[in-house]
């Protein structure tokens, strides 16, 4: 059997393709494909994913995009622990987790906090402080739209692990290394404690990157 994921370590969304492998317990090869490289995106990538982006998927000769549709295949198609709920509300909610990630947590939380303050203060680069400012509202929304989700469970669709923690954890790391982010993570005492219980798996160990050394 072959698994491969085109990607890179600093990336949220091939971090969560990993962690979803890692929990499933699937060995993987991972083909580096630095789209923010000096020499800019490899042009064969574009074969394995049209929009340039990474990761990219391919088991046994059966490609896949798109990280949520990844994470879900990486359920149903190998052995190990189940990572989505059977329960259709609590599906619902995993699903509605991941789609708040993706659309507004990724943009204004990782894009909008975590490279203006982190990523461009490491290239000697000033932040934007408009752009800061406007996402912060929004990142506030998605962490009090993921706490009202999690409540007081253990995770955040139930007792056990899903797919909504594989996606939402690598984006909350990235925040985690600012000021506003740690705020906003506090301001929500059970998923600060639901942050502890991911930093501390195993999968969040062997998958950290730069992105939260
Ligand atoms: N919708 C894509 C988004 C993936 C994505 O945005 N990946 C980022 C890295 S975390 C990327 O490739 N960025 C490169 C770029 O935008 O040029 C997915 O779910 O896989």
């Amino acid at each position: 059997m072959t698994v491969l994921l085109y990607g890179a370590p600093y990336s949220v969304y091939t971090r969560s393709a990993r962690l979803a492998l890692s929990e499933k317990g699937v060995d993987y090869t991972l083909e580096m494909v630095d789209v923010h490289g000096p020499g800019g995106l490899p042009p064969e990538h574009l074969t394995r994913q049209p929009f340039g982006k990474i990761p990219a998927f391919e088991h046994d000769g059966f490609a896949l995009f798109e990280t949520a549709a990844i994470l879900r295949y990486v359920d149903e198609a190998f052995a190990g622990p189940a990572l989505q709920p059977t329960d259709a509300k609590a599906r619902a909610r995993m699903n509605q987790a991941i789609s708040v990630c993706d659309s507004y947590l990724y943009p204004h939380g990782v894009w909008g906090i975590f490279v203006e303050r982190v990523s461009k203060a490491r290239r000697g680069v000033a932040a934007d402080e408009q752009k800061v400012a406007s996402s912060l509202p929004k990142a506030a929304a998605c962490h009090a739209v993921l706490a009202e989700i999690l409540g007081d469970q253990g995770y955040l669709c139930g007792a056990a692990m899903s797919l909504a923690d594989l996606h939402a954890a690598p984006m909350l790391a990235c925040l985690a290394m600012t000021e506003e982010g740690r705020s906003m993570m506090m301001a929500h005492p059970q998923l600060a404690q639901w942050w502890q219980r991911m930093a501390a798996r195993a999968s969040m160990a062997q998958t950290r990157a730069i992105t939260d050394v």
